[in-house]
């Protein structure tokens, strides 16, 4: 699968994809990050990329033609199964939508700065709009990089243990239940005795209850 990033700043993306599993995920090829600097795709002078809004009020609007110039160039390319834009406006990020986006082949997601980006890109080329949550950041490279990672670790043979990511939490509408490893007593704190019968139903069992409890307590929202 590849994800391509538009950004004016670019910089912010060159680390979170270069660790842990989003790496393992790119050395295996399975999924490539190339993040675009849009001041490359402008004609203005001095690679201005935004200006005032029409209109009048404070922030800059990232401009129409720049955008346009960078999605036309890359799709010539490849074709895109979306073109997202992240933005507090969008629908709101979750699980179910990690593992839709996870089907796709190839993804563009547009980062919007300052105040937002020109309404018409967003009426004539923009297929998904999507918020990471209730809160605003100052702009949509985090949370290009958080849907990148929610999506990445989900593609086949990403995560070592091909189970583990359908034992994550949401995945049944289920927070995950607790997880302990040695030492098996600390300070006095000792581990649930269950976790050591070696009975795994009765294991399996057990994990299922402190979900259930976990998510009735914190997220009753989400229980079926
Ligand atoms: Cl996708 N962008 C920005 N700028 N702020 C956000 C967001 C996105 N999601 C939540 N807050």
């Amino acid at each position: 699968m590849t994800i391509d990033i538009i950004s004016v700043v670019p910089d912010l993306l060159s680390s979170p994809f270069a660790h842990s599993i989003m790496k393992r995920a790119s050395d295996k090829g399975l999924l490539q990050v190339n993040v675009i600097n849009l001041r490359e795709y402008t004609t203005y002078a001095r690679a201005q990329v935004d200006d005032y809004q029409f209109g009048g009020g404070a922030g800059m609007v990232l401009m129409i033609e720049p955008l346009v110039n960078a999605v036309e160039h890359l799709q010539k390319e490849k074709q895109y199964d979306d073109v997202i834009y992240l933005t507090p406006d969008g629908e709101t990020f979750n699980q179910k939508m990690a593992n839709t986006l996870s089907l796709k082949k190839n993804l563009l997601m547009i980062c919007g700065h300052y105040k937002g980006i020109d309404q018409r890109f967003r009426d004539h080329f923009v297929t998904k709009e999507i918020s990471i949550g209730d809160y605003v950041l100052s702009g949509g490279e985090l949370a290009a990089a958080v849907l990148t990672d929610a999506i990445g670790r989900l593609l086949p043979g990403v995560l070592n243990d091909e189970t583990s990511a359908l034992t994550d939490s949401f995945q049944d509408n289920l927070l995950s239940p607790p997880v302990y490893t040695r030492p098996e007593i600390y300070r006095g704190w000792a581990i649930p005795n269950v976790l050591k019968s070696g009975n795994h139903k009765l294991i399996e069992e057990w994990r299922h209850e402190q979900a259930i409890e976990r998510t009735t307590l914190r997220r009753p929202d989400i229980l079926e």
